[in-house]
């Protein structure tokens, strides 16, 4: 049984006027010393393709998909079947699933933690034959009713010892499958109103059920990354693990910090009014990016539209930061994204893939370029240089004091201060974009 009608997509080059075809993304060309397949190491997400029916809140699902006929059990392993014909088509080596999104939930934990052993059973197998891997899974702790108050943070201790067993499954899943990392997105971990939450409580508790998760981990030997996947608001209208930067302040206040690392999502990053760049360096500058959720925000759209990335000026800056990090480590590139409520075909499926891979391509190709070129790295080293003599090396070797900085400004009280010529700087990145593929 075929899911989808398609060859494997071949790379055709920027000039191709075929849609399915790559445009940037070569795999087996060599970027700096890496296949473009290394440096990129795509994954799609079972959620958004395979269980996603498009509906938003004003109206019913558009999906028209070849497993839509089929129910329970028996949809579940044709969407096995069809995930791993699309990993071929697209030439994607990895996949990320929620517990929920694989096999249906049972009429109790018993029930579905069986189902799911029948499908993770069949998973194993198609990964044996094919060679496709698992990035990264994780627990669906958000989306049914007995979480409305939350899962590791929820007022309800019953709740608490639910998530933990659901986390417990699919640490023993990710251990079974050999999963590169282990992902905790806060779901419903936030609060409504501070007059009715014991915010307090629910951190700590937040951070017993990351250090029991951690524990377990431990004792089964399984060796994945964790990994939180920050979002600042939705569903809850604060999150707790907002950004990079409160995560980090919560890891380290309860020692977790050596155990995580942060899966960064661009329309998160952008919902807590940051850049994608932004959550991507403040990881990176403290040694904790991990993983990323490649999407992109509607710019004029106040939730998480979960788009495909398509915007190349934000996939050169996210690539510019992860050639920095000198790559993801354990980590990938997952398609968090699904396509617009419009774009209801199958086919549409693989034309999003397309699309997101030929735009991050397109991004690695440009940054590996002004990464070599040292553009920039002359400007920033240019810009900081009174800290590499002088007064300024003495501060950033820790081996100066007030007493001695007052005498150095009551002797130099005519500072000099030089332009930055932003603007000559952000053009700079068109002209990169513009003609990197171009050989000039
Ligand atoms: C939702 C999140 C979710 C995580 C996995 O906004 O992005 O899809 O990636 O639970
Ligand atoms: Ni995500
Ligand atoms: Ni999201």
């Amino acid at each position: 049984m075929t899911y989808f009608n398609q060859e494997q997509i071949k790379y055709e080059g920027p000039y191709s006027s075929n849609p399915l075809s790559f445009k940037y993304f070569n795999p087996e060309e060599v970027i700096n010393g890496k296949t473009m397949a290394e440096h990129l190491k795509f994954s799609v997400a079972y959620w958004h393709t395979f269980t996603e029916d498009l509906s938003d809140p004003f109206g019913v699902g558009t999906a028209k998909r070849n497993w839509d006929h089929l129910d329970g059990m028996d949809r579940a392993k044709a969407r096995v079947e069809a995930i791993f014909e699309l990993l071929e088509i697209l030439n994607v080596e990895y996949f990320c699933f929620h517990d929920v999104d694989i096999a249906p939930e049972g009429k109790d934990l018993k029930e579905s933690n069986e189902n799911l052993d029948e499908i993770v059973a069949l998973i194993k197998q198609k990964m044996d034959e094919t060679g496709k891997k698992l990035l990264w899974n994780t627990a669906n702790n958000f989306s049914h009713e007995r979480f409305v108050h939350g899962a590791a943070s929820s007022s309800n201790a019953e709740v608490f010892a639910y998530a933990a067993a659901k986390v417990k499954k699919q640490l023993d899943i990710a251990n079974e499958l050999n999963a590169s990392s282990y992902v905790f997105w806060g779901g419903r971990e936030g609060y409504e109103s501070l007059l009715n939450t014991d915010m307090k409580l629910e951190l700590d508790n937040l951070a017993r059920f990351f250090k029991m998760a951690k524990d377990y981990a431990n004792e089964i030997g399984f060796e994945g990354q964790f990994l939180i996947e920050p979002k600042p608001k939705e569903p809850t209208s604060h999150q707790y693990d907002f950004d990079v930067a409160s995560g980090h302040a919560f890891l380290q206040k309860y020692g977790l910090e050596n155990d995580f690392k942060f899966n960064i999502e661009a329309n998160h990053a952008t919902l807590a009014g940051h850049s994608f760049q932004h959550e991507l360096r403040y990881a990176r500058d403290n040694n904790m990016l991990g993983s990323v959720d490649a999407n992109q925000g509607h710019p004029l759209l106040g939730w998480d539209t979960d788009e495909f990335p398509t915007d190349v000026y934000e996939t050169t800056m996210a690539m510019y930061e992860i050639l920095k990090n000198d790559g993801l480590g354990k980590g990938g590139l997952n398609f968090d994204a699904k396509p617009r409520r419009t774009s209801f075909e199958q086919e549409d499926l693989i034309l999003t893939h397309i699309a997101g891979m030929d735009a991050f391509a397109l991004g690695l190709r440009v940054a590996n370029k002004m990464i070599e070129d040292e553009f920039f790295e002359a400007l920033v080293s240019e810009k900081y240089k009174t800290y590499a003599e002088g007064i300024g090396k003495k501060i950033v070797d820790g081996t100066t004091n007030f007493k001695e900085l007052e005498e150095y400004a009551l002797d130099n009280s005519e500072v000099e201060n030089r332009s930055d010529h932003l603007e000559l700087v952000k053009s700079q990145i068109n002209q990169y974009i513009l003609t990197v593929n171009r050989g000039v």
